[in-house]
């Protein structure tokens, strides 16, 4: 039985607003040393997948540059390996993909090489731990034509994602594209398995449809609904998160902290694997004072640290004060500066005496877009000179 993962990793996510300006949320930093496109990598390896493409599209550098050869996945080998699908590769009008199914019908080629029996669909934006081998096992054992993973959502999140019944054998019978009034909370995870010949007629059948998105969940999944096909959810219960917004971002990366965090980095069984820096360890020094907190190499740490989470090569210097937030790689804490519910982007140098996202915002010099959310961003590569004072809200946008 040959399978093939591959990975969509070409999304913009634009609701991560300053985070993504320069990146494809795929390659977005996570937990201190991750990028997001690690877990669905790690999954695609822990269930012995090792066939793997990655579907690139908008700024794919750093991802392109964080995937190499894929030898942290050990992917670099003969049999099989990392593909990474650009569409200036494969694409003779140099147009872009236009939406998940175009993406991949424009690969149909390289998939027709490995000749798979099926191909399981994945998405490079999600945090999640799963063996693929489960719902590939489901798929099989009911003949199914198309499994969907979903999972049950608060009926407050339901129309932010493609929302399915099914009858009591989990055969779905109706499939609404994030509607406005949801029928339910059952949730597409947007991890689809297909028989690989099925799914390439279904493809070349909707390329040749002008008025279709090519999307899987507004075309490809209703059209094979409509054919009465079958087509069943597999209902995952594990951890699955889709960090597609600011505020989800910031709770997932703290769902890693704590004695049995949600998701739990440190499981012999089913290891996260990431392109590793060479870095010294982190330093802590006797002012420093660190709590619930993940703080990674390369960093120095002479102030206070709460529920945080500390990435790579970041300097704490004495008398600073963080509590629940994310600061990324190589940033810069001057001393006596106060951070909460903030999220630093790479790079960034925050002045002495600075305090972000305490009290209500107050007209500055450095015009911030404010936001009715309880957190503050600072883009990447950003400096905030000394004394300022960045309310709750704030978001500052470098470029
Ligand atoms: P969305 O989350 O809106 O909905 P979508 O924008 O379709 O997802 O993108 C899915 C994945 O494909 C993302 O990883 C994205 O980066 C990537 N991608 C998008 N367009 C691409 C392109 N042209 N080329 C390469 N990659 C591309 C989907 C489903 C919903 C489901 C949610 C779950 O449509 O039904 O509920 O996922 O998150
Ligand atoms: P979109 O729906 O296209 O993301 P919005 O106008 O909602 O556009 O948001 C513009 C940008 O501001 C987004 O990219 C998002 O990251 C950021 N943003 C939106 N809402 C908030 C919020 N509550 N807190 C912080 N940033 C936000």
């Amino acid at each position: 039985m040959k399978v093939l993962a591959l990975i969509l990793a070409g999304g913009q996510g634009t609701r991560l607003g300053v985070i993504t300006n320069n990146l494809a949320k795929p390659a977005v930093p996570f937990g201190g040393k991750y990028r997001i496109i690690d877990f669905a990598l790690s999954n695609c390896v822990n269930s012995n997948i090792n066939m793997v493409g990655v579907v690139t599209q908008y700024m794919p550098h750093q991802l392109v540059e964080h995937l190499g050869i894929g030898k942290p996945w050990d992917l670099d080998i003969k049999d099989g390996g990392l593909y990474i699908l650009s569409p200036f590769l494969s694409r003779s009008d140099k147009s872009w993909f236009k939406g998940t199914a175009d993406a991949v019908y424009q690969n149909i080629e390289f998939i027709d090489k490995y000749n798979p029996d099926f191909i399981l669909i994945l998405s490079g934006d999600h945090v999640y731990k799963m063996d693929y081998n489960d719902i590939i096992d489901y798929h099989i054992e009911r003949a199914s034509d198309c499994t969907i993973a979903c999972m049950e959502v608060p009926k407050s999140e339901a129309s932010r994602f493609g929302i399915m019944v099914t009858d009591p054998f989990y055969k779905i019978t109706e499939f609404q594209e994030k509607p406005k009034n949801p029928k339910g909370t059952l949730a597409s995870l947007g991890i689809y398995v297909f028989n690989w010949n099925f799914l390439r007629e279904k493809l070349i059948e909707d390329a040749q449809d002008p008025n279709s998105e090519n999307d899987f969940g507004k075309n490809i999944i209703p059209k094979i609904l409509n054919e009465n096909k079958n087509m069943y959810a597999y209902n995952y219960e594990g951890y699955w998160r889709d960090v597609g917004t600011l505020t989800s971002y910031l709770e997932c990366n703290q769902e890693i902290l704590g004695p049995l965090p949600a998701l739990d980095l440190h499981d012999k069984y089913w290891k996260i694997y990431t392109q590793s820096l060479e870095l010294p360890p982190a330093y802590i020094s006797n002012k420093a004072k660190i709590n619930k907190s993940i703080v990674c190499e390369g960093s120095e740490v002479y102030g206070e640290v709460e529920n945080s989470v500390i990435f790579q090569g970041v300097l704490i210097e004495e008398n600073v004060k963080i509590k629940n937030s994310v600061i990324m790689n190589n940033v810069k804490i001057c001393k006596n500066s106060t951070l909460e519910n903030v999220i630093i982007g790479e790079k960034s140098i925050i002045g002495e005496n600075v305090k972000i996202g305490i009290g209500e915002y107050k007209e500055s010099k450095i015009n911030p877009k404010v936001y009715n959310s309880n957190i503050s961003v600072i883009g990447f590569e950003t400096e905030i000179p000394n004394n300022f004072v960045i309310g709750k809200n704030c978001v500052i946008d470098n470029f």
